[in-house]
């Protein structure tokens, strides 16, 4: 980790998780800082010390959230590829806490297969979703996340696909902690972040984020962060209260919260010792 700066400047308090000399790279009022000072907040908050945590990330804007600026290991793998890779780092290194950005397109499109079944091992992951409903990085294409009857780049006539609910998709495929909030709710980031990177299984947070340039072109609101942001604040219901709605009610409204949570259900990487033990042990001759 980087030594403090001695020096009497004022300096971010976040600051000495990011590497020397890195410029970080978003669009103007683009929600990916956002994410990154939450995740930030939360390692602070659990004793700061970076080394305990590797980052991995695909290809898009959310790629850029760790890679090459934390002040940690870092993991820039392919597009949709960053759950495999994470996968063998967790399984070399079960002791390091591997936290994962990708962007909605990156884990629900190209890499969906990788996270249906990271789900279903509950490999002890914690997987942070940028979901900005739209390809970023290449130019506005309709994303899994994109809603129904939307123009964009690739639908210009509206969008006709229904969109994935990834947290829905998460608890469906196996994941035993889900959590949901958007850009408004960074203080939740972070009391999230910290449970999922404590908690002994798959861990996937789904952060609903703001992309002014590409998403807020199509819906109107080009450049404008605060409006999308005030959005986000006017259309959240926590997941307690909505629980007791019914559907009409909920339409188009942003469910947020804790959404489950199963740390009773037995993670990959332990189990996979389990047998190499019982394996080493004869067990497994005594099976024959
Ligand atoms: C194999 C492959 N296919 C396609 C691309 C082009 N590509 C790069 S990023 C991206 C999508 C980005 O969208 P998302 O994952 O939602 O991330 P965002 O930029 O919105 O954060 C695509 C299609 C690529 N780099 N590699």
């Amino acid at each position: 980790m980087k030594k403090e700066s001695k020096s009497n400047a004022f300096r971010h308090p976040l600051e000495k998780y990011f590497r020397d000399g890195i410029k970080y790279t978003t669009c103007p009022g683009c929600g990916n800082g956002i994410v990154a000072q939450s995740v930030l907040q939360g390692i602070e908050a659990m004793g700061g010390n970076i080394d305990e945590y590797a980052f991995v990330s695909g290809i898009g804007c959310s790629g850029w959230i760790p890679s090459p600026a934390f002040a940690g290991d870092l993991l820039h793998v392919t597009h949709g590829r960053s759950l495999p890779a994470a996968t063998g780092l967790k399984i070399a290194l079960p002791r390091q806490k591997v936290v994962v950005f990708q962007g909605d397109g990156d884990l629900g499109a190209i890499g969906g297969n990788h996270f249906i079944h990271a789900c279903r091992r509950n490999i002890d992951l914690t997987v942070i979703c940028v979901n900005n409903g739209i390809y970023g990085m290449t130019g506005g294409q309709a994303a899994p996340t994109t809603p129904g009857g939307l123009k964009t780049a690739t639908t210009p006539l509206g969008n006709v696909e229904r969109p994935f609910d990834v947290s829905a998709l998460a608890i469906t495929a196996g994941a035993t902690f889900v959590a949901r909030w958007t850009t408004w709710h960074a203080a939740q980031i972070t009391a999230s972040f910290r449970k999922a990177v404590s908690h002994p299984g798959f861990a996937f947070i789904e952060v609903i984020s703001q992309c002014p340039v590409q998403y807020g072109k199509v819906v109107g609101m080009r450049n404008d962060p605060v409006a999308m942001l005030a959005g986000y604040r006017e259309n959240s219901i926590p997941i307690a209260a909505a629980v007791k709605l019914p559907e009409s009610e909920k339409a188009g409204k942003i469910v947020v919260g804790e959404l489950l949570c199963r740390p009773e259900v037995p993670e990959f990487t332990r189990e996979l010792a389990r047998v190499k033990r019982e394996a080493r042990s004869g067990k497994e001759g005594a099976r024959k």
